[in-house]
């Protein structure tokens, strides 16, 4: 199997700290260059993104959602999924919390933040949206503590790029103080210092944020 997959991305992030914590056997590789436009990558994936797992049939899994059910369906040796169904719903409720109220409130932000002429009103109401969400994630962790349990699930490959994606705000919005209400969310990073799968991802991730960085200026 093989994994198109970008060290930045943190839909990508997710399934890499699935392969890695399962402990799976797969080649992961960037996209081939002109993915964006190819034809070829379209095939694989019509909503033109990363990642795509190939499956050793060829078939090709699109969707990070999909792709860490699939390898756990597929691959369940090593579990990241509770067995009952109570820890499985807090799972679940700290992966959806992630996703649709801080993921989906944080991403925009650089976009606002990024643009030539800043729009205050929509980067203040930005900033109430994405408090809320953290205000919400923040009541489903324990400081210093995995999402759920005493292991790595899925709550946490979800909840890592997250944590990420909010240090890289913090930085570019030069918001230090973002997370001094939230102690669960800003700990986070000492979980991630604990667990090797969660650590070496971190670590991707700041090395394509450095690559990001460096093009950037490049294109001046
Ligand atoms: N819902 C998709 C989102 C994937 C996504 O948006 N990926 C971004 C990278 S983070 C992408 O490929 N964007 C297209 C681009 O960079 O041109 C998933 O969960 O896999």
């Amino acid at each position: 199997m093989k994994l198109y997959s970008l060290p930045l991305s943190p839909y990508s992030a997710r399934v890499r700290a699935a392969i890695y914590a399962k402990q799976l056997d797969i080649e992961i590789v960037m996209p081939p260059e002109g993915w964006r436009q190819s034809e070829e990558f379209r095939q694989l994936n019509p909503a033109r993104r990363v990642p795509v797992l190939i499956l050793d049939d060829g078939t090709a899994l699109p969707e990070s959602g999909v792709i860490v059910e699939y390898l756990e369906d597929a691959f369940p040796a090593i579990p990241l999924r509770p067995r009952h169904a109570k820890d499985l719903a807090h799972v679940r409720l700290v992966t959806t919390v992630a996703e649709l109220y801080v993921m989906q409130a944080l991403m925009p932000l650089f976009f606002l933040l990024d643009a030539k002429t800043i729009d205050s009103t929509a980067v203040t109401a930005g900033f109430d949206k994405l408090d809320a969400g953290l205000a919400h994630l923040e009541t489903l962790l324990r400081p210093g503590a995995y999402a759920h349990g005493e292991r790595i699930s899925m709550a946490d490959v979800w909840l890592l790029p997250v944590r990420f994606t909010l240090d890289g705000l913090m930085e570019f919005a030069k918001r230090p103080d973002l997370l001094d209400r939230y102690p669960a969310i800003a700990g986070y990073t000492d979980v991630v210092k604990r667990d090797a799968a969660l650590g070496r991802v971190w670590q991707e991730m700041i090395d394509g944020l450095k690559a990001f960085y460096a093009a950037r200026a490049a294109k001046g």
